[in-house]
């Protein structure tokens, strides 16, 4: 819990504000159509209750007028409608991180969180982040489907075994909050929770450099690269790509950030989760392009590996430069 005034759930986030405008605004509006449908039937029912004369009901059906079914119907669809605009703009927003963002990689396991930092550190249902930067999540699971969760950031999202799903946010304020696991994930689910810290700039850079590191998550992506046989497929040097040899397979070089199409006619942005999902289930490009086939990885690769080599290929767009952690 945060030190000193600890509200009942704090708005520690960028966009924590705006998603409590929201749903303030869904309660309001949805309370204001309660009291609209239940004072009209309270109305209706002293008014035409057993006792009174059956005439005034006659009266009220000869009068029934489309005008008004027809505005009331399509004020509330407008309201709603409205509504669904204003909540995919915020769901729009969440989900597309700024340049620039400091990328962790979190995967969640039965019964614990695991995070990697950019600069090699990792932790245990701990997550420590810089107040007010940017800060991308690639979530993953290694076994069910999981669920990360921080209230005081308004974040949340289901994690899914063999694949990247991000989520993004700017923390506003220093201190402590929790994190959890929101999706029932077996017998231990209720302890699958943890710590979000969110430090100064400078305890940031502190605490990343009293945190032992083995080399930063690119370098260890490099030597996996190597040694799992990308290599031997992938041309991957960013120094010679004249000399690239792309007829095995496509270069890796600058593939970050740009644009693939695939053998049915889809171009996508190749982000951090086409290159984690590529790497398991191989995306097909036009057919016969290349003179080699790539095998999946999965069951080979575990997701910390596949989380270096994911940071290493992001080091091959020289254009997009990855953000070390500091
Ligand atoms: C046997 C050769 C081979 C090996 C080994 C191999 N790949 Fe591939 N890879 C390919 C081919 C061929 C494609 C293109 C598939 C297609 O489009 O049909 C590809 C596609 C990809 C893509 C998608 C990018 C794109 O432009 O289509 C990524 C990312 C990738 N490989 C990464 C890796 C990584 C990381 C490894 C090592 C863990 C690896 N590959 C091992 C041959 C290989
Ligand atoms: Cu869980």
């Amino acid at each position: 819990m945060a030190e000193g005034a600890m509200t009942w759930l704090p708005e520690a986030s960028s966009h924590a504000m705006r998603i409590d405008i929201l749903l303030a605004g869904l309660v309001l509006i949805s309370l204001a159509v309660l009291g609209l449908v239940f004072g009209l039937m309270l109305l209706n029912v002293l008014r035409f209750r057993a006792g009174r004369t059956t005439d005034i009901v006659r009266a009220i059906a000869e009068h029934k007028s489309w005008w008004f079914e027809i505005s009331w119907t399509s004020a509330t669809l407008v309201i709603f409608f409205g509504l669904f605009l204003w909540a995919t703009q915020l769901y729009v927003v969440a989900f597309r991180p700024p340049a620039g963002a400091i990328q962790v990689y979190v995967t969640g396991k039965q019964w614990m969180w695991k995070i990697q930092y950019p600069g090699g550190q990792r932790e245990i249902n701990a997550l420590h982040v810089p107040v007010g930067r940017p800060v991308q999540l690639l979530l993953t699971s290694e076994d069910v489907i999981h669920d990360f969760s921080i209230p005081a950031l308004r974040i949340k999202h289901d994690v899914l075994p063999g694949r990247y799903q991000s989520l993004w946010f700017t923390a506003t304020q220093t201190g402590s909050f929790r994190l959890y696991c929101t999706q029932f994930c077996g017998l231990a689910h209720s302890r699958m929770t943890g710590t979000v810290t969110v430090l100064s700039a400078a305890d940031y850079a502190g605490w990343l450099n009293g945190t032992p590191a083995s080399g930063s998550l690119a370098m260890t992506g490099e030597a996996l690269f190597i040694r799992s046989g990308c290599s031997g497929c992938h041309a991957s040097s960013r120094y010679a790509p004249d000399a690239a040899d792309t007829s095995r397979a496509p270069s890796m070089v600058g593939l970050y950030g740009s644009r693939v199409t695939l053998a049915d006619g889809r171009a996508i942005m190749a982000d951090a989760a086409f290159l984690h999902d590529s790497i398991l289930d191989p995306p097909r490009r036009q057919a016969a392009a290349f003179a080699t086939e790539m095998p999946s990885f999965r069951g080979v690769l575990a997701e910390d590996d596949l989380a270096a080599l994911v940071a290493y290929l992001q080091t091959l767009s020289p254009a997009l430069p990855p953000v070390a952690g500091n």
